[in-house]
C-alpha cells in the first residue's frame, strides 16, 4: 500500500497501516497564523501561514477516523525564559517581535499564553499526544521518539508551519532517525513562498534525499 508521491511511491516498503503511521501536525499556533501572533508581529503576510488550515483539517479528519496516531507539537519557551537561547531572543528582537515580549496575544511564543495555544480548527482530542519543544525541531529536548518508537510508528506524514523551518527541521530529524517521511505540500505554508517551494524541491534531490513529497488530495484519495 503507497501514496502517490514525489520522487517515489511511498513509503518506501508499502507498509503503511494505521498503527505505524502517524500523522505530525506542527505549530499550528495563533502565534504563527493569528492576528496579533509572533508571525503578524513580524510583519508577514497572514495567508501565507493561514493557507494550509483547511488541507489540514481534511487530511486530520479523514486520519482521525481511520485511526491512525496523531501527533501535535508547539513552539514555546517556559514563563522564566530559562530554556530561551539569548541570541534566538536577540534576533526576534531585532524584527520587531521579541520573544517572552508582550503582544496582542500575550507574551511571544511562551507557554500558556493565548497566541501560543494551537489554533481551536485544529485542537487536539483526547489521546492525541501534544509535544512542547523550546526549538525549531520537535525531537530536539522533547520526548517525541520514545513515544513514536513506544508506538511501534515507523512513517511520519509530516504537515504545518512554517514549511522552510520547523517542518523541514523536523523532517530532517525525523529522516536522521530512520523514520519514513512524507510531507503535503498543501498542508505547509512558510513566510515566503520562495522557500515554500524550496524548501519542498530539497526534499526530493538525491532519490528523496529527506523522504517525498505528496498532496492532500493524494492522501484522502489512498490513504487504506
Ligand atoms: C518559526 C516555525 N518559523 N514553527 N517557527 O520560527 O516554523
Amino acid at each position: 500500500m503507497t501514496i502517490a508521491a514525489t520522487p517515489y511511491a511511498w513509503p518506501y516498503n508499502g507498509d503503511l497501516r494505521p498503527e505505524n503511521t502517524a500523522l505530525m501536525i506542527i505549530d499550528m499556533q495563533t502565534d504563527f497564523c493569528g492576528k496579533g501572533g509572533y508571525v503578524d508581529k513580524m510583519g508577514y503576510d497572514l495567508s501565507m501561514t493561514q493557507a494550509p488550515i483547511q488541507p489540514i483539517k481534511a487530511v486530520l479528519s479523514a486520519m482521525r477516523a481511520k485511526g491512525y496516531h496523531i501527533i501535535h507539537t508547539r513552539e514555546g519557551h517556559r514563563a522564566d525564559l530559562a530554556d530561551l537561547p539569548a541570541n534566538k531572543r536577540w534576533r526576534s528582537q531585532q524584527i520587531g517581535a521579541g520573544i517572552g515580549d508582550p503582544g496582542p496575544c500575550g507574551k511571544i511564543l511562551v507557554r500558556g499564553e493565548p497566541g501560543w495555544d494551537i489554533i481551536p480548527d485544529l485542537y487536539p482530542v483526547a489521546g492525541e499526544p501534544i509535544i512542547d519543544k523550546p526549538g525549531k525541531g520537535s525531537f530536539y529536548a522533547t520526548d517525541l521518539e520514545m513515544i513514536l518508537r513506544t508506538r511501534g510508528i515507523d512513517n511520519l506524514i509530516l504537515t504545518g508551519i512554517t514549511t522552510d523551518v520547523c517542518v523541514s527541521t523536523t523532517m530532517r530529524e525525523g529522516n536522521d532517525r530512520g523514520f519514513e517521511c512524507l510531507v503535503l505540500s498543501d498542508c505547509c505554508g512558510a513566510t515566503d513562498q520562495g522557500n515554500h517551494d524550496a524548501a519542498l524541491k530539497m526534499v526530493t534531490m538525491q532519490g528523496g534525499v529527506f523522504g517525498a513529497v505528496s498532496d492532500s488530495a493524494t492522501v484522502l484519495d489512498h490513504l487504506p
